[in-house]
């Protein structure tokens, strides 16, 4: 290894990092300098299995061979290429690909840099497809408590977690909020949860207070991720389904998590058996390693915008990087990797031992729940009294020292490694994880 990849940066300070605590981790910082497979290495050359794929992202592992060489070539061939009115065949290629991958009825892509991003995107094509339908009343967004998609303004209007929102001014105007789906008679459910179908009627009640007339869109993440892994109940997303359709209403599926694999199917839509109007995307879809997002849309939205005269822009919305080649190439080596690899297929195959490893820490100390879910697992711990969020980031410390990547949300372990583990690396995972939870305050 060259000795500029393994010597720490001598000044910290410029350096204003994202939902981090800056000051406590300038104190004492925790440095990845590189990654290979299931780990990563650390600056002081310690092995750290990943039990995160990253941020939800690296789903075929790192340095995966097909990708980096993609990266390459394409850098080396065709860097970069205008996204507005000009073309290049990878971004089409790739769109194709993803189209095949999603549901029947889901047949268009647009591109994006970020799930962010996707989130805007969506949000955005939902009202003007209103309008160019004719209702252009419909402009209202409904999310949901606890929901995630995002941080930018859209996405945080939309989206339930306070602590995104409370600092940021007045958001966007016309919103409303459905109830979370996170029910304690449901504690230390494996996979799907029986209570809660019911939550779904809520959106009755917001329709009735607003009228669907004016009701663009539902947005809702599959699996709610971010927030600490609640799942969705059974027959909930289905509830969803039939109330937006009934009311002209679309429905947006936040796949940034649930995309690619992660709970054993291609999208949390196949994995729950229902299909919705707009998915976004993003994370796995490059696996990680450059950004890219798409947001995928059926036919009748897409259709709904190609009218008026040929020479003019369908849709005012894009990016300087939207399909960029080298995230095309990227993309493309990505999906080559989960087919090739069977790398869904393994997810499906080790979540029944996952599910079992996982629950084995029932009992321990703290642990107050315990939820899973394909290749995603949640471990939520009792707060320190006074100090919430505590005792799971003293967790994480933990279990960084003890040589495994875990993310904390509040007090909630949240789990989702890699799709190309295998039963050592789990017990590794989960055996590392309850000798740190032992040991906690
Ligand atoms: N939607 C969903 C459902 C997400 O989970 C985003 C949108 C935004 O994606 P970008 O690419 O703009 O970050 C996300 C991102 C965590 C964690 O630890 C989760 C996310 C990002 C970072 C950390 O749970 N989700």
């Amino acid at each position: 290894m060259s000795q500029s990849t393994t010597t720490p940066p001598n000044d910290l300070s410029a350096f204003w990092m994202p939902f981090t605590a800056n000051r406590q981790f300038k104190k004492n910082p925790r440095m990845f300098v590189a990654a290979e497979g299931m780990y990563y290495t650390t600056g002081d050359s310690r092995q750290v299995l990943d039990g995160t794929a990253g941020l939800w992202c690296c789903n075929a592992g790192h340095k995966q061979p097909r990708i980096v060489e993609a990266i390459a070539k394409q850098a080396a061939e065709l860097d970069y290429a205008p996204a507005f009115q000009m073309g290049h065949p990878k971004a089409f290629e790739l769109a194709n690909r993803l189209v095949d991958m999603a549901p029947e009825g889901i047949n268009h892509a647009f591109y994006t840099n970020s799930g962010s991003e996707s989130v805007e995107t969506a949000l955005k094509i939902a009202i003007a497809y209103h309008r160019a339908r004719g209702e252009g009343s419909r402009t209202r967004l409904i999310g949901r408590e606890r929901g995630y998609h995002g941080v930018n303004f859209g996405g945080i209007s939309v989206g339930g977690i306070g602590p995104n929102r409370k600092t940021f001014g007045t958001l966007l105007s016309g919103v409303d909020h459905m109830p979370h789906t996170h029910i304690p008679e449901n504690a230390f459910t494996r996979g799907q949860p029986e209570h809660g179908a019911n939550l779904a009627d809520e959106l009755e009640r917001i329709v009735a207070l607003q009228d669907a007339s004016n009701i663009a869109a539902v947005i809702v993440e599959p699996m709610a991720g971010s927030t600490g892994v609640l799942l969705p109940p059974k027959g909930y997303l289905d509830r969803l389904r039939a109330i937006t359709k009934k009311h002209g209403i679309l429905l947006i599926f936040d796949e940034v998590i649930t995309g690619f694999g992660r709970l054993g199917s291609a999208f949390g839509a196949d994995h729950y058996g229902v299909t919705p109007d707009i998915m976004t995307t993003a994370k796995g879809l490059t696996n990680g390693v450059i950004p890219m997002g798409a947001v995928l849309t059926t036919s009748e939205i897409h259709d709904a915008f190609m009218n008026g005269p040929e020479n003019l822009i369908e849709l005012f919305h894009g990016y300087t990087y939207s399909g960029n080649p080298i995230a095309s190439a990227a993309g493309l080596a990505t999906l080559e990797t989960y087919k090739e690899d069977g790398l869904f297929e393994n997810a499906r195959d080790l979540a029944g031992y996952w599910e079992d490893a996982l629950h084995g820490l029932k009992g321990l100390p703290h642990v107050i729940d315990i939820r899973n879910e394909g290749l995603i697992g949640a471990v939520e711990l009792s707060p320190i009294e006074g100090a919430p969020t505590k005792r799971a980031f003293q967790a994480f410390l933990d279990a960084y020292d003890a040589g495994i990547l875990i993310r904390t949300t509040g007090d909630i372990i949240a789990l989702s490694p890699p799709l190309i583990i295998n039963k050592a690396q789990i017990d590794e995972l989960i055996g590392k994880l309850a000798t740190v939870l032992k040991n906690l305050d």
